[in-house]
């Protein structure tokens, strides 16, 4: 994400990716140079798959949930790619930025209030929600707005099982998902670079459809800090901007929600953000994007409609003009 009138976020937007991947290529050909080829023709390295699969965090192990067939079949992006490559301007507007700046960030004890449109408002532990339903793995494409994309073995449980859970009134049409805004925890929270708190939404429909998630691990394990932890959604067919991490209050309303990226730029960040190669962004294209992880030289590859779930989601805006409704 980045705004016009903040040239700074525009530049931390643009050149980090290069240097970024620049880094990295350089590390693995410094690193995989001489002995991974050894390895290799001697079948003692294994793919990046697997070597993903087992990643050597420390995290806690989620070993209790259920693989779905969601997006199997899907190269996964590397473990290190999907943990040190993130947006969230609570911890910097830098790519890179996320991960050892959210080093000190604690989401645990945490709590999650739930209010508005409910028949009884509440709060929750994270762990009364790791119970509300089993988790779940899915496999999804994290589609980023700025023509990159992931595919992520996320774990979760279903929105629709939280939202059942919480009993919205009748009038509830929208939810707000509000992120914690700590300056104490959260660096980039000490500076007006956003209006704190992160604020996204769904249309209830969009909320309910089992495609979307509340995601609280990734690759086996609890989230890392970078990546939302200890709770943040995951709405496939949506530009990731959509997901908002660290989530700690969940609002029913009768109204759309204002959300952040709306708030800074409206006519650049729409509240639908649906994964659509035919509407360009104002300044630049959305028809195609780069996988991360592939490397340097990796092909650009054309973005699907919806990201590829259409067949799930079209209906959703059946007769709605999607170029006012971006
Ligand atoms: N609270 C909060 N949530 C956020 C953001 C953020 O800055 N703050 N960035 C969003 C954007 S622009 C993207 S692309 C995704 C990135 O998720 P990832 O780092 O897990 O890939 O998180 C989204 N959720
Ligand atoms: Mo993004």
């Amino acid at each position: 994400m980045w705004i016009s009138k903040k040239p700074d976020i525009l530049a931390s937007e643009i050149t980090p990716r290069e240097v970024f991947e620049q880094r990295r290529e350089f590390i693995k050909a410094a690193g995989l140079g001489a002995i991974g080829a050894a390895l290799a023709s001697a079948g003692l390295m294994n793919s990046t798959r697997a070597e993903a699969n087992s990643p050597a965090s420390g995290l806690q192990k989620i070993s209790d949930f259920k693989k779905t067939p969601y997006g199997a079949g899907e190269t996964l992006t590397p473990y290190e790619d999907v943990t040190s490559y993130n947006n969230f301007y609570e911890f910097g507007t830098g790519k890179s930025d996320p991960k050892p700046q959210s080093r000190l960030f604690k989401p645990r004890p945490w709590t999650v209030s739930i209010e508005g449109e409910v028949s009884k408002p509440r709060t929750l532990s994270i762990d009364d929600i790791f119970k509300i339903a089993p988790l779940e793995e899915r496999i999804y494409r994290m589609r980023c707005v700025e023509g990159w994309s992931m595919v992520i073995p996320w774990i979760g449980l279903p929105l629709a099982s939280l939202i059942k859970y919480a009993e919205p009134t009748g009038k509830a049409k929208y939810v707000e998902f509000i992120s914690l805004a700590d300056p104490k925890m959260m660096p980039g929270v000490r500076a007006p670079i956003l209006d704190w708190p992160y604020v996204e939404g769904l249309r209830m429909d969009e909320a309910m459809n089992p495609l979307t998630i509340m995601a609280v691990g990734l690759y086996g394990e609890v989230l890392p800090n970078q990546n939302g932890a200890p709770m943040r959604l995951v709405v496939p067919w949506k530009y990731g901007f959509k997901g908002g991490k660290s989530i700690v209050k969940i609002r029913f309303t009768d109204k759309m929600p204002l959300t952040t990226w709306v708030r800074s730029g409206p006519t650049e960040y729409g509240f639908y953000a649906n994964v659509n190669p035919t509407v360009d962004h104002p300044r630049w294209t959305q028809s195609t994007e780069r996988r991360i992880g592939g490397g340097l030289f990796s092909p650009r590859i054309k973005t699907q409609m919806f990201n590829g779930y259409a067949d799930q989601v079209a209906s959703l805006y059946t007769g709605m003009d999607l170029r006012k409704n971006f």
